[in-house]
């Protein structure tokens, strides 16, 4: 345990403590605090404990779960059963939610910067002061720059539609959300082989390569439970990673792939599945497209070539092709999730799907299924028109095939650092930490000092609203009537889920559905939000007249549908309209129809490649400092092989200077046999700047101020696993 944290026991001394503590800090004196956390008319209504359900927003999987509540103070959060999706699971995130709800951090008031950016001095405003502010600053760049000279960020939440509707009205395309530095290069590459991004059905599958995936730490439901139960029934899961990770722990076999291989392994899998005939003819013949050019193209490819690029013994290649193909169709490549890793994931994912399909478990039990519809209407609007703006998003035209919709952080960001094409000048960032989250901080800080106005919208004083020049606060989702959810679950079926405040919300915090509300108000597009949360939830179930009763029972309206066989007869959305192993629009781009391998970039002698990835307990940049996750990781470490690390004359625990070409962070090593000799990892969310994170501020070191800004050339998601570092003892 922290020193920080210890010593805090009960419920009421820590909350005491603590928030006056931050309302000082934050402030320069007391201020109202905490006794705000329960307000005396509610206490009067709720006598005894009340069980409310909600989702949880930890993290995107919105896991259902039920809040035990006394006397208006949530006790527990507990799971709900009755919620396929994450098979009636809340993990250790979820548990600790309570303490995101009563963190003494939270941002309490709108306050608005005083000293320089970063600096830490700030002014409380009244909500009619801020908001004022806000309209005026968005109004004067939109006057002065176009509307478009105001960008976007939402990150994953059921309110960023707000968001993204008051971006559209205001008149700006310049909308990011959290996708591009995540899974966009995925979702590319299976759309560009299937037409549509599928969802694996692991509980049913028997035999599961994951690359670049761990799902027994980064959790995804159903996949992370799923993979449990179908290993108890017998599937075999083999994990490729450069770590040791938890689920390669737990896996039948684990392979220390060499960073930036995995499509030579999978090529040379195809190699093997054609040249042996492997494959599932019938389905090839009658479902794909290009078997004849993908037959020539992986000749070149075999388990022996492939074994002298990722590291892995071609007899095993060899061997894993053939079980994969005897367990077939219920066999996979696991799709995986975050793909912001190499400047060529597209193809690399395309290499897993190629695999999938040659495997036939399109649309089978056991393989790749699809998502089916959840009947939410999409509450629409004619959005106004401005002659005046240019015609195109800041990013465009930076990669290849990116997509409209999510752009492209790091393009964008480039762009308003070159003020090209056009300036942008204001910023309206909600629920996002780029900070945190995208590599090479040294640029955000560089994009944020080249704006007139940044807004952020946080439950906590993150490290990107420390940037920030007007700092709004929001209720956590404990306190948020949110719109009604629709969530895939693979085999678990669709469903539908509610999140109600179980408790009203705190201090001073308004959603941002309410926030750009009265923003739209003051510059005049009042009319584009013109209804209420509960107006809108309706207008979403109008077509499911009972869904809002068993929403109330249960908490969850779960929705099995059909799930195989569902694409019986029916066209591919691709240009073949086939699953196309060749992609027919690629060469017409300039993008090979085939993955091509490459080999990555060399380590150089005496550095190390350093890579990305998940902990349990941490949800992306954020939740470091929750009290209850920052007793479990109260700081990152570098993992480094004991082999390197004695050359280096680096021991265990020793502090340590990692640097790249963009930046240096210290902090200590870990030395393990759990990653290979080449790689260093550190978990993110650390080194953070912001000192309103009384928890973790000065704790471990930050990634993203190591990480180099590389990019997928495709489809412009950002690239984290290029960067090569030093590490020297200090
Ligand atoms: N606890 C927890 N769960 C989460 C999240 C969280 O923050 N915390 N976030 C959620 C989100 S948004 C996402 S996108 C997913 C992300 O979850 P995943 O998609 O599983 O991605 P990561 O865990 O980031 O990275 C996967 C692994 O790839 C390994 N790796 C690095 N380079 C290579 C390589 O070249 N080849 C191979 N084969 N492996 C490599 C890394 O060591 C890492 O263990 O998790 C989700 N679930
Ligand atoms: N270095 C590094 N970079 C990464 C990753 C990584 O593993 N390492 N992962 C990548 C991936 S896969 C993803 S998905 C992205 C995610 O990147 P982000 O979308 O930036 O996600 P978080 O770090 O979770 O940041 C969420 C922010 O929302 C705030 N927040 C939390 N709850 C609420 C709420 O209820 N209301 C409001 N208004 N704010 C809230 C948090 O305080 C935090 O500032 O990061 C990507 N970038
Ligand atoms: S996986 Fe954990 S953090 Fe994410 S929604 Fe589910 S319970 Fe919450
Ligand atoms: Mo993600």
């Amino acid at each position: 345990m922290s020193t920080k944290t210890r010593g805090a026991i009960t419920r009421r001394s820590f909350l005491k403590l603590s928030g006056t503590a931050t309302a000082a800090a934050v402030l320069g004196g007391p201020g109202p605090v905490l006794h705000a956390l329960v307000p005396a008319e509610d206490i009067s209504k709720q006598g005894k404990a009340q069980k409310l359900f909600s989702a949880c927003d930890m993290c995107f999987n919105k896991c259902g779960l039920i809040a035990r509540v006394e006397d208006g103070v949530v006790k527990k959060l507990d799971p709900n059963p009755k919620f396929l999706k994450s098979r009636g699971m809340l993990c250790a995130r979820g548990n600790a939610g309570v303490k995101q709800l009563y963190d003494p951090d939270r941002l309490k008031y709108p306050l608005l910067r005083k000293g320089a950016r970063g600096e830490g001095k700030w002014q409380r405003l009244t909500w009619d002061e801020a908001l004022d502010h806000a309209a005026e600053q968005l109004q004067k760049i939109g006057d002065k720059y176009t509307r478009c000279g105001v960008l976007f960020m939402a990150g994953s939440d059921l309110q960023s539609k707000f968001v993204h509707r008051f971006a559209e009205v205001f008149g700006s395309y310049n909308v990011i959300s959290h996708e591009s530095n995540c899974l966009l290069s995925r979702n590319r590459a299976f759309l560009d082989t299937f037409g549509e991004v599928p969802l694996p059905d692991v509980l049913n599958c028997k035999y599961v390569i994951m690359a670049g995936a761990n799902r027994f730490e980064a959790l995804v439901t159903p996949d992370s439970m799923d993979m449990m139960t179908a290993m108890k029934n017998g599937a075999k899961l083999v994990v490729l990673d450069p770590r040791f990770t938890k689920t390669a722990a737990l896996a039948y076999e684990w392979h220390p792939i060499k960073p930036g291989t995995d499509m030579a392994f999978f090529l040379a899998v195809a190699h093997v599945l054609v040249s042996e005939k492997l494959y599932d003819e019938k389905f090839v013949q009658e479902k794909t497209f290009g078997i004849e050019q993908l037959s020539q193209h992986v000749k070149q490819y075999s388990p022996e070539w492939a074994e002298k690029e990722c590291e892995i013994p071609a007899k095993d290649i060899r061997r894993i092709a053939r079980e994969l193909a005897a367990a077939a169709p219920a066999a996979m490549i696991y799709p995986g999730r975050r793909t912001s890793d190499y400047e060529n994931s597209t193809q690399i994912r395309r290499s897993f799907a190629i695999v999938n399909a040659l495997l036939g478990n399109w649309d089978r039990p056991g393989g790749l299924i699809t998502a089916s519809k959840v009947g939410l209407r999409k509450p629409s609007y004619d959005p106004p028109f401005y002659e005046e703006n240019p015609f195109e998003r800041i990013d465009t035209g930076r990669s290849l095939m990116m997509f409209e919709e999510e752009g492209s952080f790091k393009h964008a960001r480039d762009a308003v650092i070159e003020g090209k094409p056009y300036p942008v000048k204001g910023c309206f960032t909600y629920k996002i930490n780029p900070m945190q989250t995208g590599a090479n901080r040294q640029k955000t800080i560089e994009m944020i000092h080249k704006l007139d106005f940044m807004l952020t919208v946080d439950i906590a004083m993150s490290d990107t609203a420390w940037m920030a020049d007007l700092v709004l606060p929001a209720p956590s989702y404990l306190e948020r009537l949110d719109p009604i959810a629709g969530l895939q679950g693979a085999s678990a079926g669709t469903c539908l889920v509610t999140r109600d405040p179980v408790v009203p919300a705190l201090f001073e915090s308004k959603p941002v559905f309410w926030i750009v509300t009265e923003l739209a108000k003051r510059l005049e597009l009042g009319e584009y939000f013109n209804f209420t949360m509960e107006e809108y939830r309706k207008e979403q179930l109008k077509d499911l007249p009972d869904a809002m009763d068993v929403l109330k029972k249960d908490g969850v309206l779960n929705r099995p549908g059909k799930l195989y066989g569902v694409y019986e007869g029916k066209a591919f959305k691709t240009l073949s309209k086939k699953i196309e192993l060749y992609n027919k629009r690629y060469p017409a781009l300039g993008i090979d129809p085939m993955p091509v391998y490459s080999p990555p970039a060399k380590v150089p002698r005496g550095r190390f490649r350093i890579v990305v990835g998940r902990n349990a307990y941490i949800t992306q940049g954020s939740s470091t400092n929750n009290a209850l996750l920052h007793e479990l990781v109260p700081e990152n470490t570098l993992w480094v092989h004991p082999k390197p690390a004695g050359k280096l004359g680096i021991g265990h625990n020793d502090m340590v200077k990692v640097k790249s070409s963009v930046g240096a962070e210290k902090l200590k090593a870990r030395l393990t046999k759990e990653i290979r000799e080449d790689t260093v990892y550190m978990d993110t969310g650390f080194g953070v700047l912001s000192k309103g994170l009384s928890n973790v501020h000065g704790m471990g070191a930050c990634i993203a101020a190591i990480l180099e800004d590389h990019n997928d050339e495709i489809s412009g998601n950002m690239a984290m696993h290029e960067t090569m570092v030093t590490v020297q003892k200090v």
